[in-house]
């Protein structure tokens, strides 16, 4: 399904006094609005290729209808959510399940969407049908050499698919570890990580990046080979200023402190990109900010003041694929969720903040930052969209618009989309 122009004009026309009287109560209370507004239209967030179809867990899957069964479908996915949003034109691939087989066609097709190919990524935490050998006991930090090359040779392959599609970057998250104590060799596991990563490292274009994801667990559940932001700069450092850490907010530990963790990665240049979800107990893949918006908001604090401090590009993606929603209303939902964080931060008086800080009044601190939190940003982002040509309200749109009828008309009620 293709959404027209003539459909978003028909859609922003119903909404537009609604939005402009919203627009001019805001513009009275925030300096600069013009400037926050072309910053927020200017964002682009990527949309994994694995969150395009009904997520499931262990015990089961719920499959919605009309999900995309190729990944030419995919794309056309993310083409419907960038023309509502107009900040979702790029599309984050993982492979094997996402192999493009006709890489020009499949690019062509992507930009006739105005998508861009964001991180490819490896995946070493499945066994593929016909792979010669087994990554049930870790894939880069395997104590078989023969193990570990497989998934060398696996990362440069990706690699090789990214640079057919206009990739910049690969991520490798690796899901090597241990159950139970003593079943593995920390240090040496740390080596042979490190000399794998090396040898993918070598292999990179000079105008790519590599990123290393970190994760506390899951789905080792005794010790993570790249458990945390620790060891992820701790590789990242010794590969080379190609390499970044990658933080994903799910992957952490209770009641970590994220934004801590960016700031510091930021001041060292060594934070390479960011997959947004949200949860409550584990990695639980919530819609972006649906359950801790204000860690949201304070994340998005450090990253605009580490950005503008260091000039620094990142990598931006939603990486949740739960199994309750509708997937693409719950992608339009964490997009959202991203651009009211950033505009929230973008309004903040930093320039008082550092002040009260420097004076050491943590009264007014906390009154600063939650005057941003508290404001409701919304029609700027709306305004950024009607800027974009996007729609003032994406989810009405889709509904009334009936996209995912249209799919699954289609497509189907018996698809199901690669993924986990
Ligand atoms: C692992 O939990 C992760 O966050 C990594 O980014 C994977 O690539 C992705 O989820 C999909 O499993
Ligand atoms: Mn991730």
């Amino acid at each position: 399904m293709r959404i027209q122009r003539s459909d978003i004009e028909q859609h922003n026309h119903q909404h537009l006094e609604g939005h402009r009287k919203k627009l001019a109560f805001i513009a009275d209370q925030v300096a600069d609005t013009e400037k926050i507004i072309n910053q927020i239209a200017a964002m682009q967030i990527a949309i994994p290729s694995w969150a395009l179809g009904t997520g499931g867990t262990r015990f089961g899957r719920f499959a919605g209808g009309g999900e995309p069964g190729t990944l030419e479908q995919k794309i056309e996915d993310i083409g419907l959510l960038h023309a509502l949003t107009g900040s979702s034109g790029a599309i984050s691939l993982h492979i094997p399940w996402d192999i493009p087989k006709d890489a020009t066609a499949v690019a062509a097709l992507a930009s006739s969407f105005g998508i861009r190919f964001d991180a490819v990524n490896s995946n070493t935490f499945q066994d593929q049908k016909d792979q010669k050998l087994s990554y049930k006991f870790g894939s880069m930090q395997h104590v078989d050499r023969h193990v570990r090359k497989q998934a060398i040779d696996h990362n440069l392959q990706v690699i090789e698919y990214g640079k057919a599609l206009g990739s910049k970057a690969i991520t490798v998250w690796l899901s090597d570890g241990s159950s139970f104590p003593g079943q593995l060799d920390f240090r040496k596991a740390f080596e042979n990580t490190l000399e794998s990563l090396q040898s993918v490292y070598s292999g990179l274009p000079s105008n790519w990046k590599m990123f290393v994801e970190y994760k506390a667990f899951e789905p080792n559940f005794y010790s993570m080979t790249v458990g945390d932001w620790g060891q992820s700069l701790l590789y990242a450092q010794k590969l080379g200023n190609q390499a970044y850490a990658l933080v994903d907010l799910g992957h952490h530990l209770p009641n970590a402190n994220i934004e801590q963790i960016v700031s510091l990665l930021l001041m060292e240049g060594k934070l390479g990109g960011f997959h947004f979800n949200d949860s409550k107990y584990g990695d639980d893949d919530l819609t972006v900010g649906s359950i801790n918006p204000y860690q949201l908001f304070l994340i998005f604090n450090e990253l605009v003041a580490g950005m503008d401090r260091t000039g620094q590009d990142l990598a931006w993606m939603i990486d949740a694929s739960h199994n309750i929603k509708d997937p693409l209303e719950d992608l339009l939902q964490s997009v959202e969720a991203i651009l009211v964080a950033y505009a929230q931060s973008l309004i903040l008086d930093s320039r008082g903040l550092e002040q009260a800080r420097n004076e050491n009044d943590v009264v007014r601190c906390q009154e600063l930052l939650q005057q941003a939190f508290r404001t409701d940003v919304r029609p700027l982002i709306a305004e950024a969209r009607l800027k974009n040509g996007a729609a003032i309200h994406p989810i009405t749109a889709f509904r009334t618009l009936e996209c995912r009828k249209n799919l699954i008309r289609e497509r189907g009620t018996e698809t199901k989309a690669t993924g986990l």
